[in-house]
C-alpha cells in the first residue's frame, strides 16, 4: 500500500475531527476511500443479540467513544447511521481476523469469531483522535481485510526484579490489546521477588516479596537485606487482583502467560521457605546484582517436598490462570549445588541420569507430566533443551535463534525471543543522554526488520514457529514511565513483525506511521522514545582505496559529518553517498530532520591509513563465521577492534591466524603491528607470539621478525595489546603475519583444555 493512502489528511471542520490513518499493525490488505462515517449522537451500535460474548466488545468502544467525544452510542437503531458487528459462521479470515467496511452509511465488522470483532474495532480506534474533543467522529470510507500472520505475538514483563502496581499492569495491556498482541507474558518470580500470593504459602508474598530499599543504588552494587533490616521495599499481587487482572486482560483479547521461573532464580522462594534449597540454611532477600557467596537460587531437584511445593503452588496458579501454556522458567540454573547434594546424587543413580544436565531435565519433564495431567502445556526458556526436552514441551528461545531452531527440527513449538533484537531492556538509543539501559543496542529498526522465520529451516518446520515475544526484564526499571519508554514505540515493530504478511512491511512506511502515533502517545500522556538518531559507519574499499557509508534509520533524514575533529551541525558537510578515506582521520556526523540536528551526541568514528588499507586479506584458516566483523577484510578495513566482542574483531577457535596480504606493487616496510583482545571471562586470549613474515613473489618468505606475549593468559583484566614489529627497511610485496593461539584455555578457568579463542584487529603496516 502506498504511504500516500496511509496518511491521508482528511477535511477538518468545525463539528467533526479526522486525523492521517496510520494503522499499526499494517493490515493484510487496505483500502481507503472517498467520503467518510460520523460518528454522531444519533449514532447506533448494534449486534446480533445471540452474541452476548460481544457485549464485552461493544462496551470496549462505546467507552472509548463517550471518553473521546462525549457521545453515547445506542444500542437500538434511533434514526441514525448504524456500525454492525457481524459473526460468519463459513470461515473467511481465521479465528483472529476480521473484515472492516466503513462508507458514508455505515461501518460493518465482520468477523469469525469474537476475537477477531475486537481487533476490527481496534483498527476503528486507531483511525480516532486519543483525547477528548467534544466532536462528532469522523472515519474515513475504507475497505480492511486483516488477519495475523502468527498465533503468538507476545510482550512479557518482568515484575520481580521491580514491582508494578495492577494498574501499570493494566496499561500494559492496554497496549498490548491495541496493538493486536494476543500474549501476556508475567514474569511474577525470580531471586529478587515473589509477586503472587499463594495461600498455601504465605510467607512466599510475606518474606519474599519485600526487601531492603536500595533505590538510588545502581543494580549491580546492591548489597542483600542485611539481617534486621527493614524490608520496606516491593509487592505482591493478591490472587483476586491477579483474577482482576486475568479478566481485564481477556476482555481485550489478552491470555495471561504466568511464569513461575525454576529450579534456578528461585532465591526468594527459598528466603521464604528454606527447606526448598539443597542447604536448606537461613538467608535474607538479595536487592540486586550482588549475590553473597553460597547464596542459594537453585531449588534442591533431589527432594520430593520440593515437587510437593511446586505442585501444590501450580495447583493455585492454575485456578487463577485459565491459559493453556504455564512458563515454568529454566533458565541459567546454577547446577552445581546439585553436585554436592546427597538427595540429587541419590536420584541420579535411581533414574539412571548421567550428569546434571539430565537431571534438569528429568525436573521438567516431571514438572510437564504435572501440567499435562492438568490441560496445561508447559513452556520454558531454551535451556530446557540441555539434557533431553521433555516430551511436549515448547521453547522459548532467547540465547539467540539456535534453540528454537534446534526445537523445531525436534518438532517442538517454539516462541522465538532472541536477545538481540527483541530484549527491550536494552539499548533503542545513544547510548548517550538514554536512561542506563541493561546493555546491547536494540533500534526500532532492528526490531522491524527481525523475522521470526529462521532461513535454516524448512517449510515444514517453520510451521513449528508460533510467533515472537519481546521481554522486559526490570533490573533497570523502577516506574510506569519507564517501561513505557522501553517499549514505545518498540512493540510498535513487534506488533507489525508478529501480524503483517512479509511482503507487505515496509520500514520506511511504518516509520511514517509511527510518527502519527507519537501524536496519539502525545494526547495519551504516554512517554517514548523518540528515535535512534545515530550515525552508523559501514566501512568498504575499492580498488585498494578506503572508503565509509554513513547510514541513519531515520528516512528522508540529512546526514551532516566533519573530517578535521570540529563538532558537526546542519552546517558541516552535507553528506551524499560514501565517503574517501585517504588519510587517517576521524569522522563525526550527526542526523538532521526538518533543518534540526536530532542527535543528542554526534556519532565518531576513527580510521587508520597505512600501507595495507582496503587490501584483500587471505586466510590459512578463516576466521569463525560468528566473529567475521566487517567482512573477510575486516583487519584491513581502516576500523580497529573495541573492548567489546562483537565489535570489529575476527575471532579464531583453537587455530592460528595466518594471514597473507599482497601489496599493489613491491614496497618498503619497516614496521608491522597487529591488535589482539584478552577477554578472559569470554575465553578470548592474547597470542602466544606474532611473527612477520616477507616476500617478493608470495612463495618463499622470510622471517622480519617475532615479538613475544608478555601478558599472562590469567590475567583478568579486559585488554587490547598491540604486537608491533620494527625492523629495517626491506622492500616487499607480500606480507604475512602468524598470531599464534594459545590453544585451549588454561588450567584453572572454566573452559580449561577447551579451545582458545584469538581475536585479531587490526593489521596496520608502516
Ligand atoms: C537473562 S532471559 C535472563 C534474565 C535477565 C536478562 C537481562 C532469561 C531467561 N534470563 O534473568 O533479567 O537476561 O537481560
Amino acid at each position: 500500500m502506498k504511504k500516500i493512502f496511509l496518511i491521508l489528511f482528511l477535511s477538518f471542520s468545525l463539528h467533526s475531527i479526522a486525523q492521517p490513518v496510520a494503522i499499526i499493525p499494517k493490515p493484510v490488505k487496505m483500502e481507503l476511500k472517498e467520503g467518510s462515517f460520523t460518528i454522531d449522537r444519533n449514532t447506533s451500535l448494534e449486534f446480533d443479540s445471540k452474541l452476548s460474548n460481544l457485549r464485552n466488545t461493544v462496551s470496549f468502544f462505546s467507552n472509548f467513544v463517550n471518553d473521546v467525544s462525549g457521545i453515547r452510542l445506542h444500542q437500538h437503531w434511533k434514526n441514525g447511521k448504524k456500525i454492525y458487528l457481524k459473526i460468519r459462521k463459513e470461515k473467511v479470515v481465521g479465528d483472529e481476523g476480521y473484515l472492516l467496511s466503513v462508507t458514508p452509511q455505515s461501518i460493518v465488522i465482520t468477523a469469525n469469531d469474537p476475537k477477531g470483532i475486537f481487533y476490527g474495532i481496534q483498527t476503528l480506534i486507531q483511525t480516532l483522535p486519543k483525547e477528548r474533543t467534544n466532536a462528532a467522529l469522523q472515519i474515513p470510507s475504507i475497505e480492511i481485510t486483516d488477519y495475523p500472520r502468527f498465533q503468538w505475538r507476545g510482550m512479557h514483563l518482568d515484575v520481580s526484579r521491580h514491582f508494578f502496581t495492577p494498574n501499570t499492569i493494566r496499561m500494559y495491556i492496554d497496549l498490548l490489546s491495541a496493538y493486536k498482541f494476543n500474549t501476556f507474558h508475567w514474569h511474577l518470580s525470580d531471586d529478587q521477588g515473589w509477586r503472587l500470593e499463594i495461600k498455601k504459602y504465605p510467607k512466599l508474598t510475606s518474606v519474599g516479596a519485600w526487601r531492603a530499599d536500595r533505590r538510588g543504588i545502581l543494580w549491580s552494587q546492591s548489597q542483600p537485606t542485611q539481617p534486621g533490616e527493614p524490608t520496606t521495599y516491593g509487592g505482591f499481587y493478591t490472587q483476586e487482583q491477579a483474577r482482576e487482572i486475568v479478566r481485564y486482560a481477556a476482555e481485550r483479547n489478552i491470555t495471561i502467560v504466568p511464569e513461575f521461573d525454576v529450579p534456578g532464580h528461585s532465591a526468594a522462594a527459598i528466603t521464604a521457605y528454606p527447606f526448598l534449597s539443597c542447604s536448606g540454611k537461613q538467608q535474607t532477600m538479595i536487592t540486586g546484582g550482588i549475590y553473597p557467596k553460597d547464596y542459594e537460587s537453585t531449588l534442591d531437584v533431589g527432594k520430593d517436598s520440593v515437587y510437593t511445593f511446586l505442585e501444590n503452588v501450580l495447583t493455585e496458579v492454575m485456578k487463577i490462570f485459565p491459559s493453556k501454556y504455564i512458563h515454568i522458567g529454566g533458565d541459567e540454573v546454577d547446577k552445581s549445588p546439585w553436585a554436592k547434594d546427597s538427595a540429587c546424587q541419590r536420584l541420579m543413580r535411581k533414574e539412571n541420569l548421567k550428569d546434571l544436565d539430565e537431571l534438569q531435565s528429568y525436573f521438567i519433564r516431571r514438572m510437564e507430566k504435572f501440567l499435562n495431567a492438568h490441560g496445561k502445556k508447559l513452556i520454558g526458556w531454551d535451556e530446557i533443551l540441555e539434557g533431553g526436552v521433555a516430551p511436549e514441551a515448547t521453547v522459548m528461545s532467547w540465547r539467540g535463534e539456535s534453540g528454537g531452531i534446534a526445537a523445531a527440527k525436534q518438532h517442538h513449538y517454539v516462541v522465538m525471543t532472541p536477545g538481540e533484537p527483541l530484549y527491550f531492556d536494552h539499548y533503542q538509543a545513544g547510548p548517550e543522554g538514554e536512561p542506563l539501559a541493561f546493555g546491547g543496542m536494540n533500534t526500532l529498526k532492528m526490531v522491524y526488520d527481525y523475522n521470526p522465520v529462521p532461513k535454516e529451516l524448512s517449510p515444514d518446520e517453520a510451521k513449528y514457529i508460533l510467533g515472537a515475544q519481546a521481554n522486559l526484564w526490570a533490573e533497570m526499571i523502577q516506574s510506569e514511565t519507564h517501561v513505557e519508554y522501553m517499549i514505545l514505540p518498540r512493540m510498535l515493530a513487534l506488533a507489525e513483525t508478529d501480524w503483517t504478511p512479509l511482503p507487505e512491511k515496509n520500514y520506511d512506511d511504518f516509520y511514517n506511521r509511527v510518527q502519527q502515533k507519537f501524536r496519539e502517545f502525545d494526547q495519551e500522556g504516554l512517554t517514548y522514545c523518540e528515535g535512534n538518531f545515530n550515525v552508523t559507519f559501514v566501512p568498504g574499499s575499492r580498488n585498494g582505496k578506503l572508503n565509509v557509508t554513513l547510514q541513519s534509520e531515520i528516512p528522508g533524514a540529512q546526514i551532516y559529518y566533519t573530517t578535521d575533529g570540529s563538532y558537526p551541525g546542519a552546517g558541516s558537510i552535507l553528506y551524499n553517498g560514501s565517503v574517501n578515506i585517504d588519510s587517517s582521520m576521524k569522522i563525526r556526523a550527526v542526523v538532521v530532520q526538518n533543518g534540526i540536528v536530532k542527535s543528542k551526541v554526534p556519532s565518531q568514528q576513527s580510521f587508520v591509513v597505512d600501507k595495507v588499507s582496503g587490501l584483500n586479506v587471505n586466510y590459512q584458516f578463516p576466521p569463525s563465521t560468528q566473529y567475521m566483523a566487517n567482512g573477510i577484510n575486516s583487519l584491513t578495513d581502516g576500523i580497529r577492534g573495541t573492548l567489546a566482542v562483537n565489535k570489529y574483531w575476527h575471532g579464531f577457535a583453537g587455530n592460528d591466524m595466518i594471514a597473507t596480504i599482497e601489496l599493489p606493487e613491491t614496497e618498503t616496510i619497516h614496521e608491522v603491528s597487529a591488535g589482539f583482545l584478552q577477554r578472559y571471562s569470554d575465553w578470548i586470549f592474547l597470542p602466544q607470539w606474532m611473527k612477520v613474515e616477507v616476500s617478493d613473489d608470495g612463495q618463499n618468505f622470510h622471517e622480519a621478525g617475532k615479538v613475544k606475549n608478555d601478558i599472562s593468559p590469567e590475567e583478568m583484566q579486559l585488554l587490547i595489546k598491540d604486537f608491533k614489529i620494527d625492523f629495517s627497511s626491506v622492500p616487499c610485496r607480500y606480507i604475512r603475519v602468524t598470531a599464534k593461539n594459545l590453544g585451549v584455555c588454561p588450567p584453572g578457568h572454566p573452559g580449561e583444555g577447551k579451545p582458545a579463542w584469538l581475536f585479531a584487529d587490526e593489521i596496520v603496516v608502516y
